[in-house]
């Protein structure tokens, strides 16, 4: 295997024997496979009137190979083989003769598979510069991919975004020069703008804008069922079947803000937020005492202690855990043995007390946008700093903290993603009613971000968001930061600093044009960036 597209790759350069993340070498190769398959599927569909079906299929699948999300061969293979029939159907419409492998191969057995995964993998590619722009172009959509389902699972869609993903998947098996890959890099970034903004309406459609609230961190008598992962839909299923039940409903991770949006404030059964990042779940899960439920990436590899008591859903996986099937049309998904569990396990146990506070997306910004121009024009906030993406092992993510800790009383966090996990509770404190530390969400809301910055621009007549007094200070693991980078760069940002470590699958010639054209950095020293942050520099 080698794998390179997450932050924690081995050694900063690739996963060879086993990922860091527990992904197995034929899981690896499986998940190849995978990929090669959709390129497949967008060398037909790039020149068809696809259906929705085809592109809808590629986000899921795509969806399916993001860090952390799912690691169970099986379910990779049966996308392979679901794969292979659409790419079939397609070539059968659209009669062309494309002659690349992953336009016709079949596989004829799950061991076939993995030949493949393994020879059409990332080091397939043999010039360094190539494959480094190929792969920013696949994790860039593998990040949309994953926000397209979650806007789709509430019934949104929109086939641009689709289109552009089977135009971009086909390009990486094309003999594209750097310059053309670089363009359909940052059309990437404009489409994942427009995902984004896709999934933001969805969400707050749906369930109503986030509101600010204080999200309990303690726990109560009850049984309870731990939900983590991004998805809101399968949330509110699960409210529903709990309601009245005694079974209590709690947030992990990165499902703490469903906590703000009005359309789940009605359940007095969904009592709070239990344990941190995805990282710390090993501990977290255990002493939780009852089922878990992951919706979403991101799962860690499962310890024998409450394997019995996690389920995985959605595009989540992995070996061994039961699975809850898709809901039929129109329907709910069946969480009853899920619940049954529930009222056989003991209550929590207590790890943390407090509250936590959040709900700070575009719309409640904007409902106090005048107190906030106010505190600028008054000197009371110097600069805002975008702290938003996600959270992982590495020591050196410490390095967030100190720099949350040691901005000065005069500077506001804005964040999204797990990230916040690493400050969110200190208690920074606030500036005349305005907390210090503004959350907007998830990952997949760092749209608010970008709807603030540029309401903020709007709002100080700038004709040039990089002239506001906001910086950015991002914290990536995973596929879905790389495509909000990606969408960062197209919205012209500059100047964003990029940690713990910047991704291994840039060669240093395609970092460096990152670097003169956006002028990314890493992150450095925390007296230094904060002093440098402080003076936008
Ligand atoms: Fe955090 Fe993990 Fe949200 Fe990422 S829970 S790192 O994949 O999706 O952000
Ligand atoms: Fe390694 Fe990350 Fe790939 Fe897992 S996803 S195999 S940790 S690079």
């Amino acid at each position: 295997m080698f794998c390179f597209q997450c932050q924690e790759a081995a050694k900063g350069t690739g996963c060879t024997v086993k990922g860091v993340c527990g992904k197995t070498d034929t899981c690896a190769a499986l998940q190849d496979a995978l990929v090669h398959t959709l390129k497949g599927i967008s060398l037909y569909a790039e020149n068809t009137n696809a259906d929705k079906k085809y592109g809808r299929f590629v986000s899921q699948a795509l969806f399916a190979t993001i860090t952390n999300a799912n690691f169970d061969d099986a379910r990779i293979y049966e996308l392979i083989l679901e794969g292979v029939k659409l790419r079939n159907e397609l070539k059968a419409i659209s009669g062309a003769n494309v002659t690349c492998d992953c336009a016709n191969w079949i596989p004829s057995s799950m061991a076939d598979a993995i030949a493949k995964g393994n020879s059409f993998g990332v080091l397939s590619q043999e010039n360094e510069d190539i494959r480094s722009l190929r792969e920013l172009l696949i994790y860039g959509l593998k990040g949309i991919a994953a926000y397209a389902d979650h806007a789709y699972v509430l019934g949104y869609e929109d086939t641009a975004i689709y289109n552009h993903m089977f135009k971009a998947l086909a390009a990486t098996t094309k003999d594209l020069s750097a310059d053309e890959l670089v363009a359909m890099i940052m059309k990437t970034g404009e489409s994942a703008v427009t995902t984004m903004a896709l999934l933001d309406k969805a969400n707050t459609s749906t369930y109503g804008n986030p509101e600010v609230t204080e999200v309990n961190i303690g726990v109560g008598a009850r049984p309870g069922i731990l939900i983590s992962g991004h998805d809101l839909r399968d949330l509110k299923d699960l409210l529903e079947q709990t309601k009245g039940t005694g079974v209590d409903v709690y947030t992990h991770s990165e499902m703490l803000p469903a906590h703000y949006y009005p359309e789940f404030k009605k359940y007095e059964n969904f009592v709070g937020n239990y344990g941190n990042a995805w990282w710390k779940q090993d501990k977290e899960f255990e002493s939780f005492n009852g089922p878990i439920l992951m919706t979403t990436n991101c799962i860690v590899p499962v310890r024998e202690s409450y394997k019995n008591r996690m389920f995985t859903t959605g595009m989540a996986g992995y070996p061994g855990l039961k699975h809850i099937a898709d809901r039929k049309e129109g329907g709910q998904k069946d969480f009853s043995e899920v619940i049954a569990l529930a009222k056989t396990c003991p209550a929590p146990t207590q790890i943390e007390t407090g509250k936590i506070v959040g709900g700070f997306a575009h719309a409640q910004v904007m409902a106090v946008a005048d107190k906030v121009v106010e505190a600028v024009k008054a000197g009371a906030i110097k600069r805002f700093v975008v702290m938003a993406g996600c959270d992982g092992r590495h020591k050196e993510r410490s390095y967030f903290t100190e720099v949350a800790e040691n901005l000065p009383q005069d500077a506001v966090i804005l964040t999204a993603g797990c990230a916040k996990y690493r400050y969110n509770k200190l208690n920074l404190g606030d500036i005349g009613g305005i907390p210090r530390v503004l959350d907007a969400g998830q990952c997949n809301d760092s749209y608010s971000l970008a709807v603030i910055a540029l309401k903020l621009k709007e709002v100080f007549g700038l004709d040039d968001i990089n002239k506001l007094p906001l910086s950015f200070d991002i914290a990536w693991y995973e596929q879905k930061a790389v495509a909000v980078l990606l969408a960062l760069l197209f919205l012209g940002v500059k100047g964003v600093r990029l940690g713990p470590t910047l991704p291994a699958f840039l060669s240093p010639n395609v970092a460096k044009v990152l670097v003169d054209n956006f002028d990314i950095k890493p992150i450095g020293d925390v007296e230094g960036d904060v002093a440098k942050i402080m003076v936008g520099a």
